[in-house]
């Protein structure tokens, strides 16, 4: 990718006196091209036992395994270091979700384990049409209040790992303003799902938009979110629905046809402010990569135009051939193709993860992808 924006302490390190050590200038420039991983050990504390799909309670696709498959992959293909997040405080979550939301995500496991429940915290009633749409008081009301969906339950030490996993997202953010041109946020559990108010598809906490508004926090006019997972980033489309600092696009499922379902159709677009900033590229089943990257190369174009000062990429990649819960047809090689058309936008780029459910291949895949970028 074009080397747009150098951190500043090499910037003056190689503008530096005109006689310099030949070896230091060759680790300065390694050093250069390795992307940043953060990570967090923590991830693990979301282990849930059960997933609601296709009518069974199965052992959830979203396991540790997966974040552990991906940092494995990172240190082989020695992509760069991988580091820990710093710790944030709540105040950029809040910028995003809403508060009486985050308080039922951190008390949520307690309250329903209090109440002598055998099976892990899922949700089996909903403010259906013509209901009253309020938290009551129960664990039960409430967890179909704030979820979008059933198969995701709530277990021992979710809340800890959604935290920490905002806080891997904003770790990554935080580098690029410093001037990292490309970093990698490892996160897990996912985020794009997550809406101002809801959690569900294995989404507590907005990863991807939280780090998005601390971009703009930090100073900056615009951001772009390019959503490549195969499912609709629902959540990150509603909270940025009606606001023209953030252009959203996503490429994914066709909702007619994949979760979730009920959001992510072409002629979402946005709303008031926001109309014209939300591009959604719904897929049918079987769609192969050429007719995906054509959906992608319009995608490029648009943030292009937008001429955002960062990109945070929602990196899933269970658009692979072999992914057991999604319907496209990508192949290993051609995520290396994704992450050179992305890094050859020259934008700062933040990649954030969310699925990928090929336990064997999901870690190749996603460091295809950030190996792409950094060619
Ligand atoms: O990106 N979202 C996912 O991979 C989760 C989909 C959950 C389907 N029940
Ligand atoms: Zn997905």
């Amino acid at each position: 990718m074009l080397a747009v924006h150098r951190p500043v302490g090499l910037a003056s390190a190689v503008a530096g006196p005109a006689v310099l050590n030949l070896r230091y200038c060759a680790r300065l420039r390694e050093s250069d091209n390795a992307m940043r991983t953060i990570f967090s050990e923590q991830h693990r504390l979301r282990d849930a036992k059960t997933e609601l799909y296709g009518g069974e309670l199965v052992k959830p696709f979203e396991r540790p395994s997966r974040a552990d498959m991906v940092v494995e992959a990172v240190r082989n293909a020695k992509l760069g270091p991988v580091e820990a997040p710093e710790p944030f405080s709540m105040d950029p979550v809040l910028r995003i979700h809403d508060a009486d939301f985050v308080a039922f995500l951190e008390t949520a496991w307690k309250e329903w384990s209090q109440t002598g429940y055998a099976g892990e915290a899922m949700a089996s009633v909903w403010p259906a049409r013509r209901m009253q749409c309020r938290a009551p008081r129960f664990i039960e009301g409430k967890l179909g209040y704030y979820a979008l969906a059933a198969e995701t339950s709530i277990s021992e030490g979710t809340w800890e790992a959604a935290v920490a996993s905002k806080d891997v997202a904003l770790t990554g953010a935080k580098a690029l303003v410093s001037g990292e041109s490309g970093m990698f946020s490892l996160c897990r559990p996912p985020g794009h799902h997550a809406a101002r108010d809801m959690f569900g598809g294995y989404c507590f906490l907005n990863n991807a938009a939280i780090a998005a508004q601390y971009l703009l926090d930090s100073g900056s006019e615009r951001v772009a979110i390019l959503d490549v997972d195969f499912h609709h980033g629902n959540g990150t489309q509603d909270i940025f629905y009606e606001r023209d600092d953030v252009l959203f696009c996503s490429l994914h499922g066709d909702p007619e046809d994949a979760f979730p379902h009920f959001l992510g159709y072409a002629d979402e677009t946005g709303l008031g402010a926001g109309m014209g900033f939300n591009r959604n590229y719904p897929m049918p089943p079987a769609t192969p990569f050429s007719q995906w990257r054509e959906a992608l190369t319009d995608a490029l174009n648009h943030i292009r135009e937008f001429e955002p000062r960062y990109l945070v990429v929602s990196l899933g990649v269970d658009t692979f051939e072999h992914d057991p819960i999604s319907f496209f047809k990508l192949t290993t090689p051609d995520y290396l193709t994704t992450g050179e058309l992305i890094g050859g936008l020259g934008i700062p780029t933040l990649f954030v993860m969310e699925g990928g459910y090929d336990i064997g291949e999901v870690g190749l895949n996603a460091v295809n992808v950030l190996k792409g970028f950094e060619a």
